[in-house]
């Protein structure tokens, strides 16, 4: 079986083929830039980008919206993320944090698919901010996320370790259930 993956992300596209492979599930990326609305909700932005797109494809596809969600910050940057990971980056957000001692964070994924109806997974995974930036792999805020109970970066982990505690891996790890129950 294949699944479009409509994103620009490299990143994402790697962790849903390492999470896919094993079943079988071939996850193709397609680029497509898609409207991402100004919402208070990342569930928001994923409905409103599906039915945008859903006209445009003639096969089944999803799309990942993710945020990183600082205490400190009052959720900053949260749906802004990747405007802000593009302005600010990591630097940005370490310089926010100076001399802020509550660290704590959390990344959250929304994936919509659409098969003719719209179906939503999610993922949260709580965690910190690091005080300097750490390890090569993974991308985005990777090398600033310490996941709890770890001591090491996502940047510092495998795809494989990431995906097995990441909000994208526990979203992906539903909408896989998902597939098994109803279509694999
Ligand atoms: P799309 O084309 O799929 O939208 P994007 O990179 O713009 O790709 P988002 O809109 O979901 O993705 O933006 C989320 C931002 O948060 C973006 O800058 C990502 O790099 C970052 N991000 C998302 N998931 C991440 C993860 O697992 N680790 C580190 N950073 C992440």
């Amino acid at each position: 079986m294949e699944i479009i993956f409509i994103t620009s992300n490299k990143g994402k596209v790697k962790e849903a083929q390492k999470y896919f492979a094993p079943m079988g599930v071939k996850i193709t990326q397609q680029e497509i830039e898609y409207p991402e609305i100004q919402a208070k909700e990342l569930e928001e932005v994923v409905e409103f980008a599906i039915k945008w797109l859903k006209d445009k494809l003639n096969k089944p596809f999803f799309i990942d919206d993710s945020g990183l969600f600082i205490e400190a910050l009052n959720g900053f940057p949260g749906v802004y993320s990747a405007y802000v990971f593009k302005t600010l980056g990591n630097e940005g957000i370490l310089k926010l944090m100076e001399g802020v001692e509550n660290r704590k964070a959390y990344f959250k994924s929304v994936i919509g698919y659409y098969d003719g109806e719209i179906h939503i997974f999610k993922g949260i995974v709580n965690g910190r901010i690091g005080y300097e930036k750490r390890g090569a792999r993974g991308f985005g805020f990777d090398p600033i996320f310490i996941p709890e109970g770890f001591n090491k970066t996502f940047a510092e982990m495998t795809t494989e370790e990431k995906n097995k505690i990441s909000h994208r891996g526990k979203a992906l790890m539903s909408f896989s259930k998902w597939l098994k129950e109803n279509l694999i």
